[in-house]
């Protein structure tokens, strides 16, 4: 590992010296200013964080270390005959914030091989869990068993100088990111396959090797898992995912710990467990409507119904996007090209025509249009994963390469532990009456 580490410390140096000589003379320039209404609004449009891997614009939706979705599937190295990036390869971009060589991806997925190893204790633990466990929390109660191997931890114990906090937390990335694939394929296994377990197979990248962990053995959902690892991985650092992660690891919590805590923002329906809460949604269509492909005007009353009963319309919408979010495309361009039938995929195509003039009706939805989370499920149901609640999962461990990539990044610049000032609601009564200060000192 010796390569990539070196190389990443020569690039932290180097931007670790640029950002002191910044702040030095640029540190009190004011960038912005914040309004009361979005410090009671989630703090929506306030730039608060520093993240090196991705950056979010609300037209054209992410692009990592400058790189678009389709300038990403046309520039990372592939498999051997298939056509969508690996991830290992993503990484690398986030990490070192170069595009790879064929032989640098090879690398990272050899590196993760051999790192893949899960103790058993972690399968005991998950075993500890009723079967009835969401697969989140079976998956976040496997990161947290599996937080014993840390070697963050282990070192800050026995005493880590400051200035070697990047490295350990650099190698527990490797390794986490590693055992993610055959912890989440355990709980699926075990889940719903009676416990009958796959073991990996050394010779497959990660994402492929994670597919045929999980059972799937079709060339095309090996692809679909490159994809798909490739496109959830990250979304710059604000949401809440990548947040959390970010902000328990700035108390020096460890790699396992700071990541379980993003994966249980994750799990949550207004983030993650929107991919779930969409093919929950449209079965739910199906069943009710009795028919595999409804038309036009079925879904537009069922979209209706949902509004009328005060639910949201899942995977519409977005914090940050104000246009189709291009991981949607991405899917759309994939399921055209390998089930253009497929009467689920087509249903998500007819639901992406029906529900945004019905969104933008409403006057108060600022982004009527569909997210990330819109398309994924229909995809993995063409091959067979059907059971929904292990979706949000699959984001999970794609989401890894972002989060971690980025901590390694939090450490090797020094940020210091976070903590942003609140104030309660009489002091914000007070400061309209001019007799308190609302804002949070220097
Ligand atoms: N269906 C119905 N109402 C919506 C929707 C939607 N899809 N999206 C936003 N609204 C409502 C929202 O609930 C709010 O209503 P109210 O003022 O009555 O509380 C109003 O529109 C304004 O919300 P926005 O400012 O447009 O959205 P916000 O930034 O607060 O929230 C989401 C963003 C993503 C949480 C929201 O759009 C939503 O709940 N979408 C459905 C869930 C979803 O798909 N989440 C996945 C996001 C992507 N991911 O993977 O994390
Ligand atoms: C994500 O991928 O994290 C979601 O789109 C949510 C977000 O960016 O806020």
């Amino acid at each position: 590992m010796g390569i990539l580490t070196d190389k990443f410390k020569a690039k932290a140096d180097k931007l670790s010296a640029e950002v002191k000589d910044i702040l030095k003379e640029h540190g009190d320039k004011t960038i912005g200013e914040v309004k009361l209404s979005q410090i009671y609004h989630g703090m929506r449009g306030i730039t608060g964080l520093v993240t090196e891997t991705s950056l979010l614009d609300s037209q054209d939706g992410i692009r990592f270390r400058g790189y678009s979705i389709p300038e990403l599937q046309e520039k990372l190295p592939k498999a051997e005959g298939g056509s969508e990036p690996l991830p290992e390869g993503l990484f690398y971009l986030m990490l070192i914030g170069e595009l790879p060589t064929d032989e640098e991806a090879q690398y990272i997925s050899n590196l993760w091989q051999r790192r893949s190893h899960v103790p058993n204790h972690v399968f005991a633990t998950i075993e500890a869990l009723p079967l009835s466990a969401h697969p989140m929390t079976q998956f976040v109660t496997g990161i947290m068993a599996l937080q014993t191997e840390s070697s963050f931890a282990k070192k800050y114990a026995q005493g880590l100088s400051k200035k070697d906090y990047w490295e350990a937390v650099f190698q527990d990335t490797m390794d986490l990111i590693a055992r993610l694939p055959r912890i989440a394929a355990y709980v699926y296994r075990r889940k719903y396959k009676y416990g009958v377990h796959i073991q990996p197979d050394g010779l497959l990248d990660w994402a492929g090797n994670f597919a045929h962990m999980l059972g799937f053995e079709d060339e095309s959902f090996r692809e679909l898992m490159r994809l798909y690892m490739t496109i959830h991985c990250d979304h710059e650092g604000g949401n809440v995912s990548a947040h959390t992660t970010h902000l328990v690891g700035s108390a020096l919590s460890d790699p396992y710990l700071a990541f379980a805590a993003g994966m249980n923002g994750l799990a949550g329906p207004l983030h993650g467990l929107a991919n779930q809460e969409v093919i929950k949604w449209i079965f739910e269509m199906r069943k009710e409507l009795n028919t595999d492909l409804p038309d036009k005007g079925q879904i537009e009353e069922y979209v209706k119904k949902t509004l009328a009963e005060g639910k949201v319309v899942p995977g519409y919408g977005h914090a940050v996007l104000r246009k189709t979010d291009p991981r949607f495309d991405a899917q759309m361009t994939f399921g055209k090209k390998h089930m253009p039938d497929d009467p689920l995929v087509n249903t998500v195509w007819n639901i992406y025509e029906v529900v945004p003039p019905i969104l933008q009706s409403l006057g108060k939805v600022k982004n009527p249009w569909p997210n990330v989370d819109a398309h994924s499920g229909a995809l993995l149901v063409h091959y067979g994963l059907v059971e929904y609640e292990f979706y949000t999962v699959l984001f999970g461990v794609s989401r890894s390469l972002g989060v971690l990539a980025s901590l390694c990044w939090d450490r090797a610049l020094g940020f210091p532990l976070e903590r942003p000032k609140s104030v309660s609601n009489r002091i914000v009564k007070l400061w309209l009456e001019g007799k308190e200060e609302i804002w949070g000192g220097d």
